[in-house]
């Protein structure tokens, strides 16, 4: 990629479709209504991306310890002798929404995809819907699930089920083109010297606590990737290994919460030349505090544009793929500088092996 001359704009109008609150109480045809109505904001803004946060249709339900019925009805069934997750009723309206206005959507929800012999396995998954190819282009299922399969058992501890209820993902960090987004994007087969940064637009997904994890985001980095979509549900505190909030004020709480919010999305937006759209859920659930942050990353680590409340919100700029260019040809062109003979650990190594300990004096 030259860096020399300007290239051409490759603009893209993205919206963050932050969502206020979703309580037990609420049912999924209202929650339907509110993502419905974004869409529709979004369209009047001339919308092209819109992102919705993880499991985008119901409360965080693995905050609590349920079984049987009280968890199925969180879940949308994957059958693909059924047409696949599009055909899900309360997923559906969403999508044939979407299409009516040309807007694309990745939006976050909990998976039970059914096996061929009838079984089932539980993911935390996001989609990518393109109106354009009137069908889903990409699929991501959560691999850094945080948490613990056994409840906490200390009295009045939070719990993170996520271990519980769902599978680690098995589908890697799989980039994928979306059509239709920008104009003039190269196909296959059009002649040019190269066609670097100039096909239709390169999109990763990751899910809440993934954003944390530089590996993640650099495995996309290496397909190119030029816009990041992020749904998160991240608690407004911090707990302990007993489960139990972190014992500080809880406005110091969240600004911590906030502060490594925003130095995951940032760093790793700048460290892989992308931008990123992070959504949160919000607001306070049945009284459990979720943190905000919903905000556009430009691929240089500074926010474009973030959510001023914590409820039902909608982040709107316009982005140019172009600006990925030039920290993609210069300090960040990884074919020039990255030094994988050294990388070996990342990849053989899970946990910490610290140095030997040093003799005594
Ligand atoms: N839903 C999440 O993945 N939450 C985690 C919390 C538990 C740390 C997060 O990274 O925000």
């Amino acid at each position: 990629m030259s860096s020399d001359t300007a290239a051409t704009p490759r603009l893209v109008t993205a919206a963050a479709c932050q969502l206020g609150p979703i309580h037990l109480a609420d049912t999924r045809e209202d929650v339907l209504k509110r993502m419905i109505s974004l869409l529709d904001q979004a369209a009047e803004q001339g919308v092209k991306l819109a992102v919705f946060p993880e499991l985008a249709f119901t409360t965080f339900f693995p905050r609590y310890l349920l079984e049987g019925q009280d968890l199925d009805q969180y879940f949308d069934i994957e059958d693909p002798r059924k047409g696949g997750i599009e055909q899900s009723p309360n997923i559906k309206p969403l999508f044939d929404h979407a299409r009516s206005l040309d807007i694309d959507v990745y939006v976050g929800y909990a998976e039970r995809s059914i096996q061929s012999d009838g079984s089932h396995v539980d993911y935390n998954s996001s989609v990518y819907y393109s109106a354009k190819a009137n069908k889903i282009v990409g699929k991501y299922r959560k691999v850094h699930l945080p948490g613990s399969v056994e409840p906490k058992t200390a009295a009045g501890a939070f719990q993170q089920l996520e271990k519980r209820y769902f599978r680690p993902g098995d589908l890697g960090f799989p980039a994928f083109r979306a059509p239709g987004l920008v104009d003039g994007a190269l196909k296959k087969g059009d002649m040019e010297n190269s066609t670097t940064g100039k096909g239709d637009p390169i999109i990763g997904m990751l899910i809440c606590n993934d954003r944390r994890w530089p590996e993640a985001w650099r495995v996309y980095g290496l397909q190119g990737m030029e816009i990041m979509c992020c749904g998160y549900n991240t608690t407004a505190f911090q707990t302990t290994s007993s489960g139990h909030a972190v014992d500080m004020s809880p406005e110091a709480a969240e600004e911590l919460v906030m502060l490594h919010h925003k130095l995951s999305c940032q760093g790793n937006s700048y460290m892989n030349a992308c931008f990123s759209i992070n959504v949160a859920k919000t607001g306070a659930e049945d009284g459990n505090p979720l943190v905000g942050g919903t905000m556009i990353v430009h691929p240089l680590g500074h926010i474009i544009k973030e959510a001023v409340t914590k409820e039902d919100e909608l982040v709107v700029a316009t982005i140019d793929l172009a600006d990925c260019d030039r920290p993609k040809s210069t300090v960040f062109a990884f074919e020039k500088h990255r030094r994988t003979e050294h990388y070996h650990s990342i990849v053989e190594r899970t946990g910490v092996v610290e140095p030997e300990l040093l003799a005594s004096d």
